[in-house]
């Protein structure tokens, strides 16, 4: 009797699951993409609703592991698209964006069609470039191209058959005792959609997580930083680029701040940063140029002056926003990643870096604990939420820093700092962007070592400012005769002090 059961047991289930998926449009519909292929047991539904970096990777993951998969996003196909608005254009892909890539076969891929930034080139106001490599040789950065990055993505999560995308489907509602959700066709119609698992990769102002502002004991906190930025393309120059490609090139300038990544076109993307009540100052083309003449006057040529004066009023700046919440899990049944989960400030070049190791973070969860939901989304709060917080943090702490008082000579020389240090204590001390950037050091982990290590340091200076001390009263000692000249007449001390005095 009970092996009876057991033998029915699929069916059973597999009845259970059939329907998984209840399209109420307009006119009713019901996929029924839910056949049995030669008897292959029935995959749970996974709704990514976003396709962007984040959404678009996750679909691989996702499909991968044999889910039925649906992408839902907003805008239409960006592969079929002529213009392509949205955010920056390149981006810094570094090792934890690299490692969820090459876990989806997709590493090699993005990486040929990157540039490698081997080192920062600061740019001092007086027109001198100084190289500060990132480390040692294998080393580097990449700069990739945003809109092809999804592109490509879109197309491998494509490849799968168990992937459909959806493009024109605006999320409106979700509820997230049924999971069923509402979506916004551009010809006004609805439809609504039921998923198992609903994955939440819609961004910054993310609409699945508006659900989860609702819910009691949900942390939220959003903060706009007084800063904005701007895109200004740099032209190649007599068909080369016009500046040393393999570098991110950096102009700091205390509140101001240019950034500038190659692209394949041999163009740079600059981007400036500024308070937004300085660019809304600039109102005309020469106050652009004045205003470029006065903080970054080597780029003038390179932009060129027509073009300057075009592109600083072709966009108004744009908003910078630092998003933290937690959980990141409602049930069994929805989970936030990405811009969504975590928006971070651009200071540290990990947004998507963060957002893909999501992804990956989420894959190692799902082996340990087998798929089941119930289990893998309160684990992935619980492990994830402090290094994406930690992030965060990192990265805001970082632009407070930079407008407060980096300078290229301070810039210069704090890198310097870091890397001598390295140099000579590499067991003890690892520069805190080297294990952000080029390891997979969990992020809270970097923070602490971090600390410790400052404090390692200053201990340090304490001792040899001490050492310094001693060894300089007993240097007196031994030999007095020596001080007499070195020590200067009172009389004449007093006349230096009223010399400081008066102004
Ligand atoms: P998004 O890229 O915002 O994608 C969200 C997607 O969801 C979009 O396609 C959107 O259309 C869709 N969507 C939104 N709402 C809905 C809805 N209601 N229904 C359906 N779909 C919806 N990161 C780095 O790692 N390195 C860098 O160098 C770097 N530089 C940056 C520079 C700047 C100036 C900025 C602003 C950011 C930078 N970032 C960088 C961060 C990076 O851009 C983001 O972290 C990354 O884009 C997040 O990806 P995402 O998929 O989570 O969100
Ligand atoms: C900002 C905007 C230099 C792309 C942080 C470094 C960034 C990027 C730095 C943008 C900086 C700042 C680091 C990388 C990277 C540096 C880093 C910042 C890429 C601490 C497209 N930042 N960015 N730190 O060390 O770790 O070179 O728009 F100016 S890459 Cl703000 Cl490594």
């Amino acid at each position: 009797m009970l092996l009876l059961f057991l033998k029915s047991l699929p069916t059973i289930l597999l009845s259970i699951t059939r329907n998984w998926t209840v399209r109420v449009s307009d006119h009713q519909r019901t996929l029924s993409t839910m056949e049995e292929k030669n008897g292959r047991s029935i995959k749970r539904k996974v709704a990514v609703v976003g396709g962007g970096l984040v959404g678009a990777l996750n679909a691989c993951f996702f499909a991968k592991r044999g889910f039925d998969v649906e992408v839902f996003e907003t805008r239409e196909d960006i592969r079929k698209a002529k213009v392509v608005k949205g955010r920056s254009i390149n981006l810094a892909l570094s090792h934890r964006g690299r490692q969820a890539l090459k876990h989806v076969g997709m590493e090699e891929k993005i990486i040929s069609k990157g540039i490698p930034m081997h080192a920062r080139m600061i740019h001092s106001l007086n027109g001198k470039q100084s190289p500060i490599p990132y480390g040692r040789k294998g080393q580097f950065i990449l700069s990739v191209d945003r809109a092809n990055l999804n592109k490509e993505l879109l197309t491998e999560a494509e490849t799968y058959p168990n992937t459909k995308l959806n493009f024109d489907h605006k999320l409106q509602d979700w509820s997230a005792e049924t999971g069923l959700m509402t979506f916004a066709r551009s010809d006004g119609s609805n439809e609504q959609i039921k998923a198992d698992l609903i994955v939440g990769c819609d961004g910054a102002f993310s609409a699945i997580r508006k659900q989860f502002l609702r819910r009691s004991r949900f942390n939220y906190s959003q903060t706009y930083i007084p800063h904005g930025y701007m895109e200004l393309t740099m032209p190649p120059i007599n068909g080369e680029f016009a500046m040393k490609p393999n570098y991110l090139h950096i102009w700091p300038r205390n509140t101001f701040m240019m950034i500038a990544l190659p692209n394949l076109d041999k163009t740079f993307t600059c981007t400036l940063f500024m308070p937004f009540e300085d660019f809304e100052k600039i109102t005309t083309g020469d106050e652009v140029i004045e205003f470029f003449q006065k903080y970054f006057p080597d780029t003038i040529p390179l932009i060129g002056v027509d073009a300057l004066k075009m592109d600083y009023f072709r966009l108004p700046a744009q908003a910078m926003v630092s998003v933290k919440c937690s959980p990141y899990h409602i049930g069994d049944k929805c989970v936030l990643m990405g811009d969504a989960a975590h928006a971070v400030v651009p200071f540290y070049g990990q947004g998507m870096n963060a957002g893909f190791e999501d992804c990956l973070v989420f894959e190692e969860i799902m082996d340990q604990l087998n798929e089941d939901f119930s289990t893998v989304l309160p684990e992935y709060t619980r492990v994830r939420a402090p290094d994406d917080h930690a992030i965060a943090d990192l990265a805001m702490y970082n632009y407070i820093e930079m407008r407060a008082h980096v300078n290229s000579k301070w810039f210069i020389f704090r890198k310097h700092v870091d890397n001598i240090l390295h140099f000579l204590m590499p067991k003890t001390i690892t520069p805190l962007y080297t294990m952000v950037t080029f390891t997979r050091t969990r992020y809270h982990e970097a923070v602490d070592r971090w600390h410790w290590q400052n404090k390692v340091i200053n201990r340090g200076l304490l001792f040899s400012a001490t050492g310094a001390v001693l060894g300089g009263s007993y240097l007196l000692i031994k030999s007095p005769p020596e001080i007499t000249k070195l020590m200067v007449p009172a009389e004449k001390m007093w006349d230096r002090l009223v010399l400081l005095w008066t102004p």
